[in-house]
């Protein structure tokens, strides 16, 4: 079904995919993709699926399973609803959220896009269980989007990694804030290329990173126009533990993208979009939910170790 055509295979789809869709859903739902995903704490997968209606408006409604595979129990009615009224900022739906379990807070917090008439911008939630939440509002003014804090302060401040789009190109920034709610400090994390690359002009932050002894590991999405439509990429960097703004190497080329006819067609084909990830018991496996064709919701493993091998000979600082 996929070939790898001589390149290294970093991520190996599963059999089964697309392991979610909107024929599962207990209530009316047009597709289900772009999932942000986590680990409860009796080990139960979650994902935070984004769904949308026959509006083109979405909300985000929670999955759960043992295995993170299959036997998923799907809440009955959206986990999230857009509150336009107290947040207007949410006016046409809430998109693409990455969790984050917060050691210190003892809690998650997610990292949405709150789409209205100004832009998509980001917007903040914290939860416990996934039943109540604590909507912060919106952190990021649009058009910003694909952000996720990181799971401990740095140097004493919570940091967030988000994408804000400029006449200059869509480039993946850094915030730090005292409290989740005055952001500063904003550097430059990941600048789109330019030219003929794949990663050219347009990339954003996919899942949030992962913490690895030898640096926050990020797995980055690049966008290629071209005239047939957008070519939805999937890239790795490597950033210093202490200064996560520091690249210690970036990958070359791609290394997951469209293949599977689940991938290529659909309501947006050609597009693999992860926003979440959960770790194997192993410490090693990386367990990427991603939405494929703004259709369903696919998984693909890989290992921390072969993708840092990877990058030790095909990236640059
Ligand atoms: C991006 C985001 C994603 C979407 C992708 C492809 O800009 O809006 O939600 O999956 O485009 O349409």
């Amino acid at each position: 079904m996929t070939a790898n055509r001589g390149y290294e295979t970093l991520f190996h789809r599963h059999r089964t995919n697309p392991i979610l869709a909107a024929a599962d859903w207990p209530y009316p739902a047009h597709s289900v993709f772009n999932a942000g995903a986590t680990r409860l704490s009796d080990g139960t997968a979650l994902l935070l699926c984004r769904v949308e209606d026959r509006r083109g408006h979405s909300h985000l409604c929670a999955a759960r399973s043992a295995n993170g595979i299959d036997g998923w129990v799907i809440d009955e009615e959206p986990t999230i609803r857009p509150d336009p009224e107290h947040y207007p900022e949410e006016l046409w739906g809430i998109e693409d959220p990455r969790i984050t379990y917060i050691d210190e807070l003892g809690t998650y917090a997610i990292a949405y896009t709150a789409f209205s008439k100004g832009g998509p911008g980001v917007a903040l939630a914290l939860t416990e269980d996934f039943r109540r939440f604590q909507r912060l509002g919106l952190i990021m003014q649009p058009d910003d989007k694909d952000a996720a804090l990181l799971p401990r302060r740095i140097d004493g401040s919570f940091a967030l990694v988000h994408r804000p789009m400029t006449d200059f190109g869509a480039h993946v920034w850094i915030s730090f804030s005292p409290d989740l709610r005055n952001w500063g400090s904003h550097k430059l994390l990941l600048p789109a290329r330019k030219g003929g690359w794949w990663d050219a002009n347009q990339v954003g932050l996919s899942p949030r990173l992962i913490e690895t002894p030898r640096g926050w590991l990020m797995l980055y999405h690049g966008i290629r126009h071209t005239p047939a439509g957008c070519l939805y990429h999937l890239g790795v960097a490597l950033f210093a533990l202490d200064q996560p703004e520091r690249c210690l190497a970036r990958g070359d080329s791609w290394i997951f993208g469209p293949e599977a006819p689940y991938e290529r067609t659909g309501d947006v084909g050609n597009v693999t979009f992860p926003c979440g990830s959960t770790l194997g018991a192993d410490g090693d496996t990386i367990n990427l939910y991603y939405g494929a064709a703004d259709t369903s919701l696919a998984l693909a493993t890989g290992s921390i170790r072969e993708l840092l091998s990877w990058l030790d000979k095909h990236g640059s600082a």
